[in-house]
Parts: C-alpha cells; structure tokens; sequence
C-alpha cells in the first residue's frame, strides 16, 4: 500500500537567520523529521560521492547546487523516515528548486515558515558560529547574502499569495522567535 501523503513545511530564511536552530525546537514539539538540504549536501562531499567534488565547490562559491541533485537527496531522505511530517529546511532557494520539487512529488507544501532577519545579524551569527564550515568566511558569506536577495523574494511572493507563507521576525532570542513559531503548529492539531 502507498503511504499516506506527507505534511511538508519548508523552511526558508537568509545564512545564519536561525532555521536549523528553529528546526529542532519543531522536531522536539511536534515530531517532524528534519531534512536539512545543506546538511545532506554536505554529506554527500564527506562521503565522497560523485557529485561531492561539484557540490563542495559551489558551496565555497555560495551558490546553489543543480536542482536535479538537492530534490534527489531531499527524496531519498523522505522516502527512508517512517514519518509523515517533514521540515525541509534551506530549500527551495530558487523558483527552479521550488519548481522541480512540487514537480517531482506532484504536491505543494502545507507550510512556508520564513525567518526573516537583518544582514548583519545573520553575518554576527555565522562569524560566530565556528563549526568549521566551507562556507563560514567573509567573502563566501557575503556570497550567500548575495545569491539569497536575488533568488528568495520570489518564493516568498509565489507563497505568500498561496496563503501559505508565515513570516517571522528572526531577531531575538531563540526560545523568543520559537514562541511566534509554535501557534503556527498548535493550530494544525486542532
Ligand atoms: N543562532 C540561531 N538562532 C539564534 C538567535 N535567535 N540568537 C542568536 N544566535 C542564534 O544559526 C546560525 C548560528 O546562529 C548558530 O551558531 C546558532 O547557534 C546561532 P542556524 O540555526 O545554524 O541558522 P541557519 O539559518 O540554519 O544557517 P545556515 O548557515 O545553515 O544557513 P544557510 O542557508 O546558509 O546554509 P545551508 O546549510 O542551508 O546551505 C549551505 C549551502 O549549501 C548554500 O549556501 C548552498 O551553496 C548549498 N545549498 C544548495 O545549493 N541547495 C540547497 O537546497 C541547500 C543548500
Ligand atoms: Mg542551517
């Protein structure tokens, strides 16, 4: 028998503005699985797969992997959960992520949650961060922001009129910004 049909949040929000930190506050709460698109692209570089060596360089570049790879990974990780409930976090990017996506899985999320936070609160919060990732220098960050204010506005826009965007102040503490997050889910239960 086919599965039920998944719940799908994505979540979106610049470098740093707090989704995977937000995205374990959720999975605590509601139990969704989460699905990191940047961690299983940094997963694939680790294992040295084919595609490790192209992802690795478009990640130091701030720029985004082919679509084609992130959905498979994003599939592949959703098919293996026993869950129905997904976070996917850090994707789409791109209305051409967006669009090979609900194309591939011939449905739309149910949620868009987007973090929405200053530059320069989101080049604090990476400087800081020091998890040793490619990416976390100056030149690539500024990178990122860049890639990320030419190619995000247009997911919001596409989702906002679809009624399904919530977008959320970013700023503030962590427990802060999830108490404006968790209604979002509340709701869904009843
Ligand atoms: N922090 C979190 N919340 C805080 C708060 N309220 N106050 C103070 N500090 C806070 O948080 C970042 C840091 O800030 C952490 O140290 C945290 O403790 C602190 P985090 O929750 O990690 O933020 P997040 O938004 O997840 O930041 P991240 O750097 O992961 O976002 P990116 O979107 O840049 O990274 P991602 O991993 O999604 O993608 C990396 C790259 O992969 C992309 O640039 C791209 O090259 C590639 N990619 C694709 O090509 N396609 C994809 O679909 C996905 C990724
Ligand atoms: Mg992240």
């Amino acid at each position: 028998p086919s599965k039920a049909a998944p719940f799908i949040t994505f979540v979106l929000g610049g470098p740093g503005s707090g989704k995977g930190t937000q995205c374990a506050k959720i999975v605590e709460a509601f139990g969704f699985t989460h699905v990191s698109a940047g961690d299983l692209l940094r997963r694939e570089i680790a294992s040295n797969s084919a595609y490790g060596s192209v992802i690795l360089s478009t990640i130091r570049e701030g720029k985004i992997v082919p679509s084609q790879v992130t959905v498979q990974l994003i599939l592949k990780e959703m098919e293996s959960s026993d869950n129905c409930k997904f976070l996917i976090d850090g994707f789409p990017r791109s209305e051409e992520n967006r669009k090979a996506f609900e194309q591939v899985i011939g449905a739309e999320p149910d949620v868009v949650l987007f973090f929405d936070c200053p530059e320069q609160e989101m080049v604090k919060r990476v400087l800081n961060r020091n998890q040793g990732r490619v990416d976390d220098n100056i030149e690539t960050i500024k990178k990122r922001l860049e890639v990320f204010d030419e190619l995000n506005w247009p997911i919001v826009n596409y989702y906002t009129q679809r009624g399904k965007l919530h977008r959320i102040n970013a700023v503030g503490t962590v427990d802060e910004i999830f108490e404006k997050v968790r209604p979002i889910f509340s709701a869904l239960r009843s």
